[in-house]
């Protein structure tokens, strides 16, 4: 049938400014699809540290490389094109995505450095688009305070209120969902997990994979 042929797995982004619990959500979403509903699902990161580019770029948020900022942007963007055509596979397959950070990312945190938005946004056009994108919003001194904070290169109060910045003037839309980040982990769980639930309800699986 037309339903069976559009099978693929769903792409979910979370993105937001430091510390508001991208990851530890990536984590629990996951467990979610995988093991509540059963879906085969994958989690993916960017920046892919793992990969060329992504040495380089993990020198840098060490602090122990010292490079221009466009370059440095496009070295962000290139790691995600590397990526392009696992991504569309693992999609195609029928896995899932649960993906902690992506273009969005990108575009904040060079946008916020004074680097031209349009000319930062350029480089993601053409990527894999989520379908759905979980904004985790919260104040900057909250984030700030919660642990870890500190320890690599733009984790500074001042260039963090700058990234929330340029999300919320330029980037999040109606389509995205804004999910409130200071509150339990398990609160914000279970918002996010009924967003997932009933949009794969409404099938958006069914969609075909857009682009950025
Ligand atoms: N970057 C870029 O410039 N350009 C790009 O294109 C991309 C990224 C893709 C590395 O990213 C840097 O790269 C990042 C953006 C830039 N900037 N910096 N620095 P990263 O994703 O590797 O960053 P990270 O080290 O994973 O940190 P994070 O993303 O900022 O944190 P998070 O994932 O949002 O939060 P968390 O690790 O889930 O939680 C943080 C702490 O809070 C931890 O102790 C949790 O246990 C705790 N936590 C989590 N949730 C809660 C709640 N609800 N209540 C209380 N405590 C909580
Ligand atoms: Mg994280």
């Amino acid at each position: 049938t037309e339903t069976t042929e559009m099978k693929r797995g769903i792409f979910i982004l979370f993105e937001g400014a430091d510390r508001v619990g991208k990851s530890t959500q990536v984590q629990s979403l996951f467990g979610h699809l995988s093991t509540t509903l059963g879906l085969p699902t994958k989690q993916l990161r960017f920046p892919d540290r793992t990969t060329q580019t992504g040495t380089i770029i993990n020198s840098y948020l060490q602090n122990s490389t010292q490079l221009d900022d466009r370059a440095l942007h496009l070295l962000f963007s290139a790691n995600r094109w590397e990526s392009k055509d696992t991504l569309l596979k693992h999609l195609n397959e029928g896995n899932s995505l649960v993906v902690d950070r992506y273009s969005y990312s990108g575009v904040a945190y060079s946008a916020a450095k004074g680097i031209d938005f349009d000319w930062c946004f350029g480089c993601e056009k053409g990527l894999p688009a989520p379908d759905l994108i979980f904004y985790l919003k919260m104040d900057t001194e909250d984030a700030t305070k919660r642990g870890d904070y500190g320890n690599e290169r733009y984790e500074k109060v001042d260039f963090q209120k700058k990234i929330k910045e340029v999300y919320e003037s330029k980037l999040v839309n109606s389509s995205w969902n804004v999910i409130n980040a200071n509150r339990p982990i398990e609160e914000v769980s279970k918002e996010i997990n009924e967003i997932v639930d009933r949009s794969i309800k409404n099938g958006i699986q069914n969609k075909p994979i857009q682009c950025i």
